[in-house]
């Protein structure tokens, strides 16, 4: 009987944990990582699912800036379209935002990121969501109804996303095209990076072009 008991208080100690973990409020990448053509540029888009009811937002971002920036930030389409700013400190943004309504609900796109390349051949870069938590970085309503009526700040769980820079017919992404690229896409073994696998550039990433990576002949039409 009393192992039946610990069992069941197992059982409910999980339930409860996994119920708290899909109640949380989130901050993440999508794409979780961003590929982008070599001398390009690519968008993410930073998502938010707010079980509390949200109007105000913050992060900064840091990157290696050695191999990608980012360009530009667009707030069109988020929770916050017209009160929303962004700055660019070289190895890290900041951005955010506040509106007049709260809104609470999944997927809620904050922002879109340009992410560019800097001509490097870098591995895959973190894109790491920094700053003092519950200053900088937070996620936050509006005030409880008890004087001094501060904005109420929630608990988020904010997830890193990465980034990395692709050459034309590399669609392992380990920095070189070479015939095991080609194998791969001549069996249709590819998924993300389709514009690096079409390197005779008509739209379709084939067997044709799995052979002209496999001969080295590349002429992928992004930049
Ligand atoms: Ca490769
Ligand atoms: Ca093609």
């Amino acid at each position: 009987m009393k192992k039946k008991l610990v069992l069941l208080g197992a059982a409910l100690a999980l339930f409860l944990a996994v119920s708290a973990t899909s109640v949380a409020n989130e901050v993440y990448f999508s794409q979780e990582t961003v590929y982008i053509p070599e001398c390009g540029n690519a968008t993410v888009d930073i998502l938010m699912n707010a079980t509390n009811y949200t109007d105000t937002w913050s992060t900064m971002i840091k990157f290696d800036s050695v191999c990608v920036s980012i360009t530009e930030v667009n707030f069109s389409g988020s929770i916050t379209p017209t009160n929303a700013s962004w700055g660019d400190h070289d190895s890290y943004i900041y951005l955010g935002g506040t509106n007049l309504t709260a809104t609470s609900d999944n997927e809620l796109l904050l922002a879109t990121l340009t992410v560019e390349c800097n001509g490097s051949s870098c591995g895959p870069v973190a894109l790491n969501f920094t700053g003092e938590e519950e200053v900088e970085r937070l996620m936050a309503g509006p005030p409880d109804d008890a004087p001094p009526r501060n904005g109420t700040i929630y608990s988020t769980t904010w997830t890193n996303g990465s980034a990395q820079c692709v050459g034309c017919g590399d669609v392992d992404g380990n920095g070189i095209p070479d015939i095991l690229d080609g194998k791969k896409v001549a069996k249709g073994e590819i998924s993300t990076i389709n514009w690096a696998a079409d390197v005779d550039c008509d739209g379709i990433p084939d067997i044709l072009d799995g052979k002209k990576i496999a001969k080295g002949e590349l002429n992928c039409c992004y930049s």
